[in-house]
């Protein structure tokens, strides 16, 4: 069994597959911290975790022609300037099983928690990538990720991102070794991952082993053939990979947490809660929250820390107290946010249905029974 050696996991998390092991924290242990405790944050494996020996860890960068490639271990790494951000993770799966319930679609049943926060310590990339003579002359160029899980054939998991994202200080791409505090657990890439801020979870490589520069994205399966949005008119049978680009930055997302559904609330007065976050570093300046399936709404007020303008990688919580409708036996309660591009969620799943149930991110539905 490649998967004797995982590790062990928290009792609270709602696990989508033992092998690979896939789990997302319940919804209202998901939102009682802005930073989410290492031991619950949700975690998305393609294969077995690698039991790596922090000692004998080696990075390899590799380097232009005429420059030098490096072979880093961990002390290496610890030379770089330390750098310390708050960003949150997001699968592109999350929230997938509201796009099964429309119509069925390959992948894990996600329900809203496959997104976690927490402050990422470590090393930029572009600090890496400029030792190695790496300059962003190489303007169509790709940096590949490779990280030390594989599968039995030796295909390691891999991903890229553009060049001109990893060497832009401002974007902030993190070579990690830290999660919140504590070296990063070993189901989230230890000793050293990839975090690129605003960017599908897809790309943040966990147990890194390589990385390099090349004139195309990644050739991994989960660069090239997954990962990608579709027209809901795309089926298994018509699908061409090649015909749409690689997911990178994420639609503006939002999910209640609080009441969950099914659930009786009291008469009187609700509290819902949520989260709510935008890809690409777009900050949430509002979200709005319905009582009853979308007809009126009110404005929730956001909690957690404020959001760094073209900066705002992780999310914010919020939360809404309102008078349940006299005389309602149940609520429909619904959540959208805003971005500071104006963004909206959709309304409904139907228009953005995909093949692959990625990038799920219509309008939120919980519905409550109230008390008598
Ligand atoms: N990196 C490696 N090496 N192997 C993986 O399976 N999964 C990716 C990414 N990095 C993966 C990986 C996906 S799809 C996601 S959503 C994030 O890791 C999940 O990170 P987490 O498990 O720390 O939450
Ligand atoms: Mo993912």
């Amino acid at each position: 069994d490649p998967y004797a050696d995982d590790p062990i996991r928290h009792p609270a998390l709602k696990v989508n597959s033992q092998r690979p092991f896939n789990a997302e924290p319940p919804p209202e242990l998901l939102t009682e911290n802005y930073i989410t405790p290492n031991p619950i944050f949700f975690t998305r494996n393609h294969l077995p975790v690698p039991n790596l020996d922090p000692d004998t860890y080696r990075l390899h960068v590799v380097g232009p022609p005429g420059g030098q490639s490096l072979c880093l271990s961990l002390d290496d790494l610890y030379q770089f300037p330390k750098h310390e951000i708050t960003v949150t993770l997001q699968c592109a799966g999350n929230r997938r099983s509201e796009m099964t319930r429309f119509k069925e679609v390959r992948g894990l049943e996600w329900s809203a928690g496959a997104i976690s926060t927490a402050r990422w310590a470590g090393v930029r990339l572009c600090d890496v990538l400029a030792q190695a003579g790496h300059q962003l002359s190489e303007t169509e160029a790709h940096v590949c990720f490779e990280g030390l899980d594989s599968d039995p054939t030796g295909t390691a998991y891999g991903a890229s991102i553009p060049l001109a994202r990893a060497m832009d200080p401002e974007a902030e791409v993190l070579l990690a070794y830290e999660m919140n505090g504590q070296p990063l657990p070993r189901d989230h890439g230890f000793p050293v991952r990839v975090v690129v801020p605003g960017v599908v979870g897809a790309r943040h490589v966990k147990w890194l082993g390589k990385v390099s520069v090349e004139p195309e994205e990644s050739y991994s399966h989960w660069q090239r053939r997954d990962y990608k949005g579709f027209s809901p008119s795309v089926d298994w049978d018509t699908v061409d990979f090649d015909s749409a680009p690689s997911i990178q930055e994420l639609p503006v997302q939002s999910a209640i947490t609080q009441p969950k559904d099914g659930e009786t609330v009291e008469s009187g007065e609700v509290t819902v809660k949520g989260y709510a976050w935008s890809g690409g570093g777009r900050a949430v300046v509002r979200v709005d929250v319905s009582l009853d399936g979308g007809l009126t709404w009110q404005v929730a007020e956001l909690d957690g820390e404020e959001q760094r303008a073209r900066k705002a990688w992780a999310w914010r919580l919020w939360q809404l107290q309102a008078p349940v409708p006299a005389g309602k036996k149940e609520l429909n309660i619904v959540c959208k946010a805003v971005d500071d591009s104006y963004n909206v969620q959709p309304d409904t799943v139907a228009p953005i249905w995909n093949l692959r149930g990625v990038l799920s991110n219509a309008w939120h539905h919980v519905h409550v029974h109230v008390a008598p």
